[in-house]
């Protein structure tokens, strides 16, 4: 039985910012994929725990496919979504704030603002259409994969300002990082 919490699981590089395969626009899923996505889904899976991260995305290691894996792991019982083709159905006009972080940003954090509640559509690993109805940190993570789905980054939800000294900053850690 392979395992999910990726022991014999190869791990995939994860993209930072700012790169062009965050900013564009992932494609959907068909049937023709389905032995690449059944061949990555363990791998991203493997790649969130160890990151560790409770949500992750195709683009962020370099895969243009509309795929993400999410595990909120609360408690110590892993409750992994594989998401195929997510997309929100429903959003709620409330709105709730909550600071987030993102593994293609690491180490930056702020508060983003998004609906409170939503409805996310999606197939599950055998082809099978599923809903969930989310509200809290799994709506926010949930929002957050599908816009990376899109080429957004929870950065793109600040003001031109906040967004501005993220980048900078990740800009000067990459030069720091590349001279030394
Ligand atoms: O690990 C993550 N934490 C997180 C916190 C609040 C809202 C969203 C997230 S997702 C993030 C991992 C990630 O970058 N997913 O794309
Ligand atoms: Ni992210």
């Amino acid at each position: 039985m392979r395992r999910m919490d990726g022991a014999d699981v190869p791990l995939l590089p994860i993209v930072l910012a700012p790169d062009p395969v965050l900013k564009a626009r992932a494609r959907p899923v068909r049937d023709a994929d389905a032995e690449t996505v059944r061949a990555l889904l363990p791998r991203m899976f493997a790649t969130m725990y160890r990151a560790p991260g409770i949500g992750l995305a195709a683009p962020q290691v370099s895969v243009g496919l509309r795929v993400a894996v999410v595990d909120l792991m609360e408690g110590d019982k892993p409750a992994p979504i594989a998401l195929i083709n997510p997309q929100v159905a429903a959003a709620s006009a409330e709105l709730a704030t909550r600071e987030e972080g993102c593994l293609s940003l690491p180490g930056h954090y702020a508060d983003v603002t998004r609906p409170a509640r939503v409805k996310v559509r999606y197939l599950d690993v055998y082809g099978m259409g599923q809903e969930i109805e989310a509200e809290g940190l799994l709506a926010a993570c949930l929002q957050h994969e599908i816009d990376h789905l899109d080429g957004v980054l929870f950065v793109d939800h600040l003001s031109a300002l906040k967004r501005n000294m993220i980048l900078r900053r990740m800009l000067k850690e990459r030069r720091q990082k590349e001279t030394a």
